[in-house]
């Protein structure tokens, strides 16, 4: 076993980074760029039953401490990345594909249709998208989250993850968690998606910075890591049963490493990805290398949850 080389749901990876959902994963081009880069295995763009343009642009903005995105699920509809999973080589890497229907209804008609396919692909449940106008993120409605999940897995036969929202209470770490608990086959978490409802201003033009739902979108970089950090390491001691996919605020080989030490099997990059392209999965490999030699790590396995406290 290599340094880096990791497993999930009995699947092997060479290493842990893949892209964060959304970025670098909307179509063909994009996914194949991913293929061919040093992740370890990627995501599909969150995908809704037909195809979505998304919110007006200008909808994303970065900053110099992160960025901010009020896309409103743009993408080209299930069955392209279903097409595209139906021809993907996973003996190169693992593919996931990310669901996010508009109602159960969406979604079970997505997962019917994955599950008839048979692919090798896991799915990643999004319950927290924070940007379609009107429609509130699931996974925030603990009612809502509970009858998503009796319906997908009455539906679907195989273990699956699903994407949270950042919590910031720890009432809402332990109801969130007693309800996952209650289902074995979401086998993984990935924590977190960007910060909802957050608002960037433009000093000098007084102005908002991105068009959708007048400037309020989620955020992501340097500003969540913290966040992000805190709900790998919640959920990874609420749900010993299941794996934890860390994402959030990674720009460096040291953060992967956090996002490990806080008890992350993989590791996610949106933002930094978006700002550097799929050549930052390379850098990212080399630093956090240097990082686990430097230490003295035989394995990233190692590491993991293996955060000390005081
Ligand atoms: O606006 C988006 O498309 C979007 C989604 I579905 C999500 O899950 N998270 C995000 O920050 N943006």
């Amino acid at each position: 076993m290599s340094l880096l080389s990791t497993s999930l749901l009995g699947t092997q990876f060479t290493n842990p980074l893949l892209n964060a959902s959304g970025v670098w994963c909307r179509d063909k081009v994009e996914l194949d760029a991913l293929n061919a880069s040093q992740a370890g295995s990627f995501v599909t763009k969150s995908c809704t039953l037909e195809p979505r343009t998304g919110n007006p642009e200008p909808r994303y903005f970065s900053t110099p401490m992160g960025s901010i995105n009020s896309m409103g699920l743009p993408n080209e509809g299930y069955q392209y990345y279903l097409d595209y999973a139906s021809q993907h080589d996973y003996s190169h890497k693992p593919l996931f594909l990310s669901l996010a229907g508009l109602s159960v209804a969406d979604n079970l008609k997505m997962i019917e249709a994955i599950s008839k396919a048979n692919l090798p692909a896991v799915v990643e449940l999004n319950l927290s998208c924070p940007n379609v106008p009107g429609k509130p993120q699931i996974a925030y409605d603990f009612d809502a989250m509970q009858t998503m999940l009796e319906a997908v897995t009455q539906q679907y036969d195989k273990p699956f993850g699903v994407k949270m929202p950042p919590y910031f209470d720890f009432a809402h770490f332990d109801a969130a968690a007693k309800i996952l608990n209650s289902f074995p086959q979401v086998a993984f978490l990935t924590c977190i998606n960007s910060i909802g409802n957050a608002l960037v201003i433009d000093t000098e033009s007084e102005s908002v910075v991105i068009k959708p739902k007048n400037g309020f979108g989620g955020i992501g970089g340097d500003y969540v890591l913290p966040t992000a950090l805190a709900n790998v390491n919640a959920f990874y001691q609420r749900c010993p049963d299941k794996r934890i996919i860390g994402c959030g605020g990674v720009k460096t080989g040291e953060q992967v490493f956090q996002h490990i030490l806080a008890g992350a099997t993989l590791v996610q990059v949106g933002t930094e990805l978006h700002e550097e392209g799929p050549g930052v999965f390379a850098r990212l490999l080399t630093e956090v290398t240097a990082l686990l030699e430097r230490k003295g790590y035989k394995s990233i396995e190692e590491a993991r949850g293996k955060l000390r406290t005081l």
